[in-house]
């Protein structure tokens, strides 16, 4: 049982949950120690963006949603942060779209691996891949090592919350790269095929919702979404929103 520490009335109450969920992770030994440091920096783009999905996100995840119903072998890519805040999330958008879910970790932990796949079954999913072996070529990191059924084959690889190489090696490889990162300046969101800069406690609903959607609608719609998205332009656009709001809120008597 996870032990929520603010009640609901308070003002910061999700981002406190988020914390909860995080710091239960690290005590079931699903999240790593390191995870809540990468949360915390997540947390300042939060802050700074206002905490809310904008268009330069919403237009991502439609991109996103259109990018994952016509792949032909999607792959959804779990670590220790994305197992402890978007677990159920995961699962269902998994049903969705092949059910191909990944464990893929960055610090490398056979037991942290082991403890995330019961974490998932016990979310409901029905099969999940582990790392296995295959490998991604140009990285030394424990996120070479991929599932042959997974990564290994896949046309497009969803890798929320990612560390930096991987989205381009993925690519390199010929696979199409979407992330979900509130840092537009970091290195995955500067090179994925798409990037969805929101908390992806608030994306990843958004996203199943377009995916439902989206399942009815002809190729050359999908394609026409995915051929229109500019993730340049998204990335610049959640920088001048930064911008612009920092300077409104400066400006404020
Ligand atoms: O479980 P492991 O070992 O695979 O490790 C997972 C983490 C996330 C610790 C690892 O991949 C890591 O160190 O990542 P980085 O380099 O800190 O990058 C994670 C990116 O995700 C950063 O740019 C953060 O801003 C972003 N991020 C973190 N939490 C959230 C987020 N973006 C959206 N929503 C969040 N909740």
């Amino acid at each position: 049982m996870i032990k929520i520490h603010t009640p609901k009335s308070h003002p910061r109450y999700l981002s406190q949950l988020y914390r909860d969920l995080l710091a239960d992770g690290v005590e079931t030994g699903v999240t790593s120690l390191q995870g809540m440091t990468a949360h915390g920096r997540a947390e300042t783009f939060d802050y700074l963006i206002g905490e809310k999905t904008y268009p330069f996100a919403k237009s991502a995840i439609d991109a996103a949603a259109a990018l994952l119903v016509l792949a032909k072998h999607p792959v959804i890519s779990v670590n220790g942060n994305t197992a402890a805040l978007v677990a159920k999330e995961f699962v269902e958008l998994g049903k969705l779209i092949g059910n191909n879910l990944e464990v893929n970790l960055f610090h490398a932990s056979k037991e942290r691996e082991k403890k995330i796949k019961e974490h998932l079954i016990k979310n409901g999913a029905v099969k999940i891949l582990m790392p296995g072996k295959g490998r991604i070529v140009g990285i030394e990191s424990n996120r070479r090592m991929i599932s042959e059924e997974g990564q290994s084959i896949a046309d497009v690889v969803f890798v929320p919350l990612e560390d930096g190489d991987r989205t381009a090696a993925l690519e390199k490889m010929g696979k199409r790269v979407i992330t979900v990162d509130l840092n537009p300046l970091s290195r995955t969101a500067q090179t994925a095929t798409i990037t969805i800069v929101d908390h992806v406690n608030r994306a990843l609903p958004l996203l199943i919702t377009r995916v439902k959607v989206f399942k009815k609608f002809t190729h050359e719609k999908l394609e026409k979404i995915i051929r229109e998205f500019n993730n340049k332009k998204v990335l610049s656009e959640s920088m001048i929103h930064i911008q612009k709001r920092l300077q409104t809120l400066a400006l404020q008597k």
